[in-house]
């Protein structure tokens, strides 16, 4: 990076992460689907950014669970296996970037057409694009790395295995759906997505760092507020997209949905699609339901 650079860099970088980002999603070879047909995982990402102090992260402690880590943790862990400790001044300069990759069109009309398993594409996307949101975790990390700011991509750890909690059921330490709510990026639902202005069909991806950032506003006052369930609609649509039976209109079974995505029959499907070994997927509640690609408008025509 020039001494030019570097200035522009300072005096925003909220927007030259952002910019960072997109290139990223719009130029990177991890993007392309060189596996397949040549078409893209992930279409133009959403962005967002949070004050590491923000006192959700906090609240996370209670309604996620204690093992729940706070930005603050995961710098001081960071910097202690740097043999270094975080100061009382550097505090409040931690902040947290939040990312939402939306699947590609066509990704998302394959998955429309399935009733009981994922789409290839759907497939494809859980395992190469995945990888991508991985890749751009460690692009962002290194970034920030070379400009002298210590950065670190939580999930990228293979500490970070999700396990079963008594309270929540199957959590991790770093719920990277929490993380984007408090960047700003969506809220939650009646099927546990989050559903953001590019609907729920994304996967999402966060940097912790120690540099001062804006931070994004947050348009909701509700924490399910985009989910027509809670907004005096009747939809459920998601319910009955559902093969495992796992979603009514009391929420999302996790238990249901776990068994579902790791039985045999859906475990032969990605065999039959050509993947070796590849992390399940399914997804069927997240396509060809309202809030596939967008915020679900009210449906004004009675
Ligand atoms: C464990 C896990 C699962 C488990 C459990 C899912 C779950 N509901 O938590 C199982 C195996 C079932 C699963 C399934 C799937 N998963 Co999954 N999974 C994860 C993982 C690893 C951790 C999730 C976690 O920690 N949850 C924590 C618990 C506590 O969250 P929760 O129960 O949903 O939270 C509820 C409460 O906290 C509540 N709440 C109550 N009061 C309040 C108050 C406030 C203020 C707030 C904010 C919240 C709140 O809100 C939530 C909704 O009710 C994440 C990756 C990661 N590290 O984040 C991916 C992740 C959640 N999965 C994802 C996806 C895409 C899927 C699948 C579609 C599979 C696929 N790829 O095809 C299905 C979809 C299931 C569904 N409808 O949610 C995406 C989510 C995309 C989205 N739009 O939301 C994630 C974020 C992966 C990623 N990198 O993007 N997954
Ligand atoms: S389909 Fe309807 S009820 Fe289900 S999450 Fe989307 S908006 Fe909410
Ligand atoms: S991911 Fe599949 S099994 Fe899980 S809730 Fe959604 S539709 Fe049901």
């Amino acid at each position: 990076m020039t001494k030019e650079e570097k200035v522009v860099f300072l005096k925003n970088p909220n927007r030259v992460l952002e910019q960072l980002i997109k290139n990223f999603i719009n130029e990177a070879q991890p993007n392309r689907r060189t596996q397949i047909d040549h078409g893209v995982y992930w279409e133009e990402p959403l962005i967002g950014f949070a004050s590491g102090m923000d006192p959700l992260f906090f609240e996370y402690k209670t309604l996620i669970g204690s093992f729940h880590l706070t930005p603050r943790e995961i710098m001081s862990a960071n910097l202690k296996e740097r043999g270094r400790g975080l100061l009382f001044t550097q505090i409040e300069q931690i902040s947290v970037i939040s990312w939402a990759l939306p699947v590609s069109e066509d990704t998302r009309t394959s998955n429309r057409q399935e009733k009981q398993f994922p789409s290839k594409l759907w497939a494809y996307t859980r395992d190469f694009g995945e990888a991508c949101n991985g890749a751009l975790k460690k692009h962002v990390a290194t970034f920030l790395e070379d400009l002298g700011h210590v950065a670190v991509a939580p999930t990228l750890s293979p500490t970070f295995q999700y396990a079963r909690d008594e309270k929540v059921g199957w959590a991790s330490p770093w719920s990277e759906r929490h993380i984007a709510y408090a960047c700003g990026l969506g809220t939650f639902s009646l099927n546990d997505g989050l559903i953001t202005p590019k609907g729920m069909a994304v996967r999402f991806g966060s940097v912790v760092t120690l540099l001062k950032l804006t931070p994004s506003e947050k348009k909701y006052r509700d924490y399910r507020e985009n989910c027509l369930q809670f907004r005096n609609e009747k939809c459920g649509k998601c319910i009955p997209r559902c093969p495992a039976g796992a979603i009514t209109e009391k929420g999302h079974d996790k238990d249901k949905c776990h068994e579902y995505l790791r039985s045999q029959p859906l475990v032969a499907k990605r065999l039959e699609y050509g993947l070796q070994n590849p992390p399940p997927s399914c997804g069927l509640c997240q396509t060809d339901v309202p809030c596939e690609f967008e915020i679900p408008r009210p449906n004004l025509i009675a």
